[in-house]
């Protein structure tokens, strides 16, 4: 045997006993047309964050046993990180769900797929001839791929003649949307990661990108290591792995980010450091609505009035923000507002801003994204290799499906659902009379869940998210979805606290059991085949919905062969977003390569929008063009800094900060099962400053009582573990199931976004 037959030998025993482990007792016998290693490999976008890495899984027959980054994919050039390399264990927990289940005399029985679905139609029918058609929702993801969206779309605001579509984005990127489309007319970034590769200065505003966009994380610190001058900026709440890895933390107090961005501003102009030849030309400014209020009453409604201001008075209202002023309501010192703006000030450096959560779910989201893309335009520091503002998306698929899909309320595949034009062309790609999309949105997320709890709802598909752990103020949500008189319907891959209170659980096959796209941040649509089969009757969401739309009788819209409905839905979506602005690749490509930009006008990726150098969208005679506005100039905005709705007080002195952990995603329904990731973060925690600690008596491990307004949850003390709050706040991470922190959150939003806050209610400390 020569040396290469015997390393080929060496890799196939590997591969089988390397299965065997994760597999116990599968034989690994049938491995079809398989590589040298033994495995056949095939590539996917990873199932887990929005950075979207290419990834290939390695296949043994029927069964997926193997991941490696891919290096043909331009995001991470062959890199992983935790989540991706065990994705494929997520797969094959034992309690995957295989059978439906439908609630009979208070008991989920087991019963067969057909007859669950049968009944699902049956239900709606019910419900909206004694209710009318707004009485059912669907509630969806921004793990949906592309086609679930579509469908559910499709079904729900053309054929059934509803806007009572929403997905938990509206959780996770509705300010970020709400951001780009009051600031420039048009959703998503106009960069892409290259920046990363271009950029002197990196300004985090509030996101734990080591943890939670791991491989993003590791391109930025590799740009730094090559290029020495380069500086990592982190603005943060609480210290993370981010901050330590950073050249600089700066703690500033929550929501007070509103008036670091504005004094960054207000510093610009007083150093001379605008650009005054790009604002002249590419931008005009407004104000809006102030004292906007916090949307915790039922059917709270906002509307903003924007009025045109000049740059004079935008100066003007920056006035009580210089460095000095803002020290107090941030707790930064003016001189490190002065750096800040001292790097975004210099026209030899090259600055791009990201954010994620920190500036999404907040109380005046859209206002914070609007403050951040000012000092970008003032320097016009965008639209240009390494210089620009980037919104990083959480989800596989939030940009690529709730997003560009259009699955909330107020939108469509193209356009609003108040724009006439738009709800014509849904019509008419749609084969639906026009006068079935109505002209008004109904039920932001958050409504969506209160208007259940008062019975304004009757009827909630869920698919691929986990409410009954992720809704804020998570009490009332839960109670209201469990009242009489309501019928709730879970598609998910296990059980979980809202499969626990569903009238019918549907099996879904997941990911890579199903033929699906998704599309990440930076405008990349990505797609992957069939690769194994999914267990017992597990049927894709996608296909779940077309079998429900039939048995309703919309037949004709929904006219599909299962085979090759993946491919029929992308080529009829893809009409909604001709044009170089927003074209889409074809099917073909999409299969061809791990990924593809849009706009992809004639075949070609457009990597920096609004850019006459890069896009073809943008006029050629101008240099940039936002032509997402009507005159081709972004808005800046004047936004005030204003308090959140509950801050720390003597009755509740402390303030509750909630977020992630890098081993498990959201609600640890798929990271759980997967043994070395929940053995590492096996429970959910209270992360509190030593000081804090010390004068509660509390130490390391001890169990601690929180409690807000809403309720109380007693779990262990964390003191100098992985993160550290400041003096006066305390962090839990969500993701286990049975230590609930959003019984305490507050379901407050942005009034712009409808976006929950999060990061920010009070809670009282004490030792349990
Ligand atoms: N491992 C892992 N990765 C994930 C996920 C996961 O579950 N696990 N989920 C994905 C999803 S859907 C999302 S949305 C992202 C979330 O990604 P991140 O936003 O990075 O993570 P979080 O832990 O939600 O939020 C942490 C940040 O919020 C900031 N923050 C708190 N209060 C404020 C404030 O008032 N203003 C500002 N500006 N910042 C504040 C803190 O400084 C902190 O850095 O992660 C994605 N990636
Ligand atoms: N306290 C607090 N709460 C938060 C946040 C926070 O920062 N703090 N962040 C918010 C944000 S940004 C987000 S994105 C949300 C996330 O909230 P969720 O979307 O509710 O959380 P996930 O755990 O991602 O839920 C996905 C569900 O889909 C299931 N699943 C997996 N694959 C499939 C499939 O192919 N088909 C079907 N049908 N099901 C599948 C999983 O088992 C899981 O139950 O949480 C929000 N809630
Ligand atoms: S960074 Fe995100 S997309 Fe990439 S491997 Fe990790 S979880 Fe997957
Ligand atoms: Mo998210």
């Amino acid at each position: 045997m020569n040396r290469r037959m015997m390393l080929k030998s060496l890799a196939l025993g590997a591969a089988a006993a390397a299965a065997e482990q994760i597999f116990p007792g599968v034989l690994f016998a049938n491995t079809g047309q398989a590589a040298a290693d033994g495995l056949t490999w095939k590539k996917a976008p990873c199932r887990f964050c929005g950075t979207g890495c290419g990834v290939l899984i390695g296949l043994a027959g029927d069964r997926a046993v193997s991941v490696k980054g891919d290096p043909a994919c331009a995001v991470n050039k062959g890199l992983c990180c935790v989540k991706g390399y065990h994705s494929v264990m997520a797969l094959y927990g034992s309690d995957r769900l295989k059978q439906a289940y439908v609630r009979k005399n208070g008991t989920m029985t087991p019963v067969p797929m057909k007859e669950a679905l049968d009944l699902v139609a049956a239900k709606m029918k019910e419900t909206i001839a004694q209710h009318g058609k707004d009485s059912v929702a669907i509630y969806g993801s921004g793990q949906w791929t592309i086609p679930d969206g579509y469908v559910a779309s499709k079904l729900f605001k053309g054929c059934i003649g509803t806007n009572n579509v929403e997905a938990n984005a509206r959780l996770c990127m509705a300010s970020a949307v709400t951001g780009f489309m009051t600031s420039f007319g048009m959703d998503e970034p106009m960069g892409c990661y290259e920046d990363i590769d271009h950029a002197d200065v990196f300004v985090l505003w509030g996101n734990n990108m080591a943890e939670m966009h791991p491989v993003l994380f590791s391109r930025m610190l590799d740009q730094r290591m090559a290029k020495p001058h380069v500086k990592i900026i982190d603005l943060a709440t609480r210290w993370t792995r981010t901050s330590m890895a950073a050249d600089k933390c700066i703690l500033f107090r929550p929501q007070s980010d509103l008036a670091i961005a504005n004094a960054i501003c207000h510093e610009l102009i007083h150093r001379d450091q605008v650009n005054y030849a790009f604002i002249e030309r590419h931008a005009t400014f407004r104000a809006g609505k102030t004292d906007i209020g916090y949307g915790l009453e039922d059917k709270f409604a906002f509307t903003d009035e924007p009025k045109t201001i000049d740059f004079k008075q935008f100066q003007k209202l920056l006035d009580d923000y210089s460095p000095e002023k803002v020290e107090k309501t941030t707790g930064v010192p003016a001189h490190e507002i002065r750096y800040l703006a001292s790097l975004f000030g210099d026209p030899r450096k090259k600055v791009v801003s990201f954010w994620c959560m920190g500036m999404n779910q907040h109380t005046r989201g859209t206002w914070i994204q609007n403050n951040v893309y000012n000092i970008h335009l003032l320097t016009g520091k965008i639209s240009q290799p390494g210089n620009g503002p980037f919104s990083l998306t959480g989800q596989p698929s939030a940009c690529g499906t709730v997003r560009e899909v259009g699955t909330l309320t107020n939108r469509l595949p193209y356009g609003e659902v108040t724009n006439e034009k738009a709800r014509q062309k849904a019509a008419e790609i749609w084969g639906v009379p026009v006068e079935n999309i109505p002209a008004k949105p109904t039920y932001h997320t958050v409504e969506m869940f209160r208007a259940l709890d008062r019975g304004d709802l009757r009827f909630m598909w869920i698919q691929v998210t986990n409410p009954m752990v992720t809704m804020p103020k998570l009490r009332r949500y839960r109670d209201g979805a469990k009242k009489e008189g309501r019928f709730v319907v879970v598609s998910d891959v296990y059980p979980t606290p809202t499969t626990d209170i569903a009238d019918v659980i549907l099996p879904s096959a997941m990911w890579i059991e199903r033929e699906g796209m998704f599309g990440n941040s930076e405008r990349r649509t990505q797609h992957w085949d069939k690769m194994v089969n999914p267990p017992g009757e597990a049927m894709s969401d996608t296909w779940q919905l077309i079998e429900v739309a039939r048995r309703l009788g919309y037949t004709k819209q929904f006219p599909w062969s299962e085979k090759d409905h993946v491919r029929e839905i992308w080529n009829e979506y893809r009409r909604f977003h001709t044009g170089p602005k927003h074209e889409m690749a074809t099917y073909e490509m999409l299969r061809e390569r791990p990924g593809v930009q849009w706009p992809c006008p004639d075949g070609v990726e457009t990597k920096w929008r609004y850019n006459s150098r890069y896009d073809p969208a943008a006029t050629k005679d101008k240099s940039f063009d936002f032509y997402g506005k009507p005159d081709g100039r972004a808005w800046i905005w004047f936004r005030p800094y204003e308090a959140p709705p509950e801050m720390p007080d003597s009755e509740y002195p402390f303030w509750l900060n909630t977020g992630r952990v890098v081993e498990h995603w959201h609600t640890g329904s798929m990271t759980r099962r997967i043994p070395v990731l929940h053995r590492a973060v096996p429970n959910a925690y209270a992360e509190i400053h030593p000081q804090d600690a010390k004068k509660l008596g509390i130490r390391d491990g001890d169990r601690v009582k929180l409690t807000s307004r809403r309720g109380s949850l007693v779990l262990p003390a964390q003191i100098d573990g992985r993160g550290r709050p400041p003096q006066g706040m305390v962090f839990v991470p969500f993701f286990d199931e049975g230590l609930l922190i959003n019984e305490l959150t507050l379901d407050a939003f942005c009034p712009i976004s409808k976006q929950p806050d999060y990061k920010k209610c009070a809670v009282r400390v004490e030792r349990a």
